[in-house]
């Protein structure tokens, strides 16, 4: 996968050098590509935004420098992403599907956001285009949301994450449930001991207390989740808690 973020503070996506993203990409998995608006201006000031039509408060990015950005990079098998709190709320769902884009352009706003022209004009010539949220609160800018897009997509993809069964156990994974408490050596610590459960062997019992915890916990924590839950995957002991 290719991806390519825009921004004005291109250092801001310096961490895409670290960690799991960052072996991606000298493996060869993830192609990441970081640009900076300003190369897109023309003018000696490097102008990126201006103040918005009709009034208010903070300045709006200008479309004209955006379409200079983006037509130099968004072709038939891209896929635009435009972070902003106004999108739909990006989700594991959002991340499994853009997982399977060729290629990923992100667009990262700042100040009062993207004039809405942008993301209009790509859509009408045919690109995909996503205008996504990573939550209900309000960000500075698309730049840590950009981060938030590239490591739920990156780790899915294949070769990405080491044990693909660590993707397949982790919280709202298929089941929709949160993940079941954890726990390694030492048993005993600051007076706490591991649940016994856990170091009995019985692989059955294992799984049934896991499920169990994921099951009280996801109602105590997430209710959402639980109203939410597909029926037909509760087994018969789920359903008796
Ligand atoms: Cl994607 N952008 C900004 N600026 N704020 C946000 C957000 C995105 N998602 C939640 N808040």
């Amino acid at each position: 996968m290719r991806i390519d973020i825009v921004s004005i503070f291109p250092e801001y996506l310096a961490p895409l050098e670290l960690s799991l993203v960052g072996k991606a990409r000298t493996s060869g998995l993830l192609d990441v590509h970081v640009h900076d608006l300003r190369d897109s201006t023309t003018d000696r000031h490097h102008t990126v935004d201006d103040t918005p039509f009709g009034g208010g408060a903070g300045m709006v990015m200008r479309p004209d420098v955006w379409g200079v950005a983006l037509d130099g990079l968004l072709g038939e098998a891209s896929h635009l992403l435009i972070p902003t709190p106004s999108g739909t709320t990006f989700t594991q769902r959002t991340a499994e599907a853009l997982a399977t884009q060729e290629h990923l352009v992100i667009a990262c706003g700042r100040y009062e956001g993207i004039d809405a022209r942008v993301a209009e004009h790509y859509r009408e010539r045919g690109i995909r285009v996503s205008e996504v949220s990573i939550g209900d609160y309000v960000l500075n800018g698309g730049e840590v949301a950009a981060l938030v897009l590239v490591e739920a997509v990156a780790r899915l993809l294949p070769g990405v994450v080491g044990n693909p069964q660590s993707l397949v156990e982790e919280s709202h994974g298929l089941a929709g449930l949160l993940e079941y408490p954890v726990y390694t050596k030492p048993p005993s610590w600051a007076g706490l001991e591991a649940p016994d459960v856990l170091l009995s062997g019985h692989h059955g019992r294992v799984e049934r207390w896991r499920r169990d915890q994921a099951l009280t916990r996801t109602a105590e924590l997430r209710p959402d989740l639980i109203a939410a839950l597909d029926v037909a995957m509760l087994d018969r002991a789920d359903l008796a808690r």
